[in-house]
């Protein structure tokens, strides 16, 4: 960050060693975990250190005000969790360039007509407790509290547990209109997770849409036994049905024009490479643009997980753990942000955010900075410091418009 505030790339090797997955490579950072513990903290110097006045909500997301928190609030922001082994930017260049951009103004002599607020949205990947913009669902009352209290990570912690543990009161979790009734339009910078800057070739684009999505566990119980001494015809072996599954599942998502439908995580037990697995949990993720697909596709691969089971002998339990409907920016500030950037392209998004979720509550927008690889949730994910400077820049520029207004 330079004295004058000059166009520089968000300040990202400040936290760039925090949370590296050695096993996976990229970042594994989820929901007060000690690399989450740290990022908090981080953000906490760093927004302080600006002049921002900073207050952890009921719901574990953290919110740094510059000007005293009312009615008709400017707040930008993102997340910065990650999926287990995820890129550099997904997220955290939300926060920084907000920072930045804050930073800026504040150097350049902005006063602002409204509140501003840069906020971090707690576990928006859902990479703990399986639900994704957790924290933004339950400010929001997407999630109900009691739900989201006692949902449970890999070693059985409630979130009840863990916020407790945290130093928050699982109590009070849930929908808080006091601060949504605060928020005046949240703007989102995230970087763009697809090809569709590196196509239009241009750096940064506005949001139009986000692909509605879901996630659902398929769970396979059959009979665990010898490896050894159990003949093929006498198993009921829930890998088997699990696999015939996973094997259609790509398939049937391309019958359907445009739909996705993804797995990428599998858990068997007990796990004992000499051992029959008596259950194997998979985990689907869905998504289409309009919802009634993904429901659709979704229907059809549990029919198909429950016809495989069968046919081994084994049972097939669909769950759903996330949903979050397709959503359509609103055009007020959607166009507001063009107006002050000039005819930047308005693109859709196959990645949920929280921009998204908070929208059936707040105004929303959001501006996606490139990402030459068209890579993420991966380590490849990218994006170069000249474009990550042009977010900055473009950043500012609509908050100094959209702050200037009452
Ligand atoms: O899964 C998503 O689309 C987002 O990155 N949470
Ligand atoms: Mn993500
Ligand atoms: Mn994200």
């Amino acid at each position: 960050m330079t004295e004058t505030g000059a166009t520089s790339a968000p300040a990202l090797a400040e936290i760039a060693d925090i949370g590296r997955d050695t096993v996976r490579g990229g970042y594994s950072r989820h929901l007060f975990d000690e690399a989450d513990r740290q990022l908090r903290e981080w953000f906490v110097a760093r927004a302080a250190g600006i002049g921002l006045d900073v207050d952890h909500d009921r719901n574990g997301n953290i919110w740094a005000w510059w000007g005293p928190p009312g009615p008709g609030a400017l707040v930008t922001g993102s997340h910065l969790d990650s999926v287990p082994g995820g890129g550099a930017f997904d997220g955290p260049l939300g926060v920084v360039s907000a920072l930045d951009a804050v930073q800026r103004l504040m150097v350049s002599g902005f006063r602002p007509s409204r509140p501003v607020a840069v906020v971090v949205f707690a576990e928006e990947e859902g990479s703990r407790f399986g639900v994704a913009c957790l924290g933004s669902k339950l400010l929001s009352g997407g999630l109900a509290a009691g739900t989201a209290l006692a949902l449970t990570d890999a070693s059985g912690c409630t979130l009840a547990e863990v916020m407790a543990a945290a130093g928050l009161d699982p109590a009070r979790a849930g929908r808080d209109d006091a601060l949504l009734s605060r928020i005046g339009l949240f703007l989102e910078l995230h970087v763009e997770q697809g090809r569709g800057l590196i196509d239009l070739g241009v750096p940064v684009g506005v949001a139009s849409s986000v692909l509605g999505h879901g996630r659902w566990r398929l769970r396979f119980a059959g009979q665990g036994n010898h490896a050894g001494t159990t003949l093929m015809s006498d198993r009921r072996d829930p890998m088997v049905a699990a696999g015939a599954t996973i094997a259609q599942i790509a398939d049937l998502a391309r019958a359907r024009a445009g739909a996705r439908a993804t797995v990428g995580r599998v858990d068997a037990a007990p796990g004992g490479t000499n051992v029959i697995a008596s259950r194997v949990d998979v985990w689907l993720d869905s998504r289409a643009e309009e919802d009634e697909v993904t429901r659709a596709l979704v229907a059809e691969i549990g029919a198909t997980a429950a016809a495989h089971a069968a046919a081994q002998g084994c049972t097939a339990e669909l769950t759903e753990q996330s949903w979050s409907g397709t959503v359509h920016f609103p055009d007020g500030p959607r166009m507001a942000i063009r107006g002050a950037l000039g005819d930047v392209p308005a693109l859709p998004t196959g990645a949920g955010h929280d921009a998204a979720v908070l929208a059936a509550a707040v105004p929303t927008a959001m501006l996606y900075v490139r990402n030459p690889t068209g890579i993420s949730h991966a380590p490849e994910e990218f994006a170069s410091a000249e474009d990550c400077a042009a977010g900055v820049d473009a950043l500012e520029t609509a908050l100094r418009s959209l702050a200037g207004r009452s």
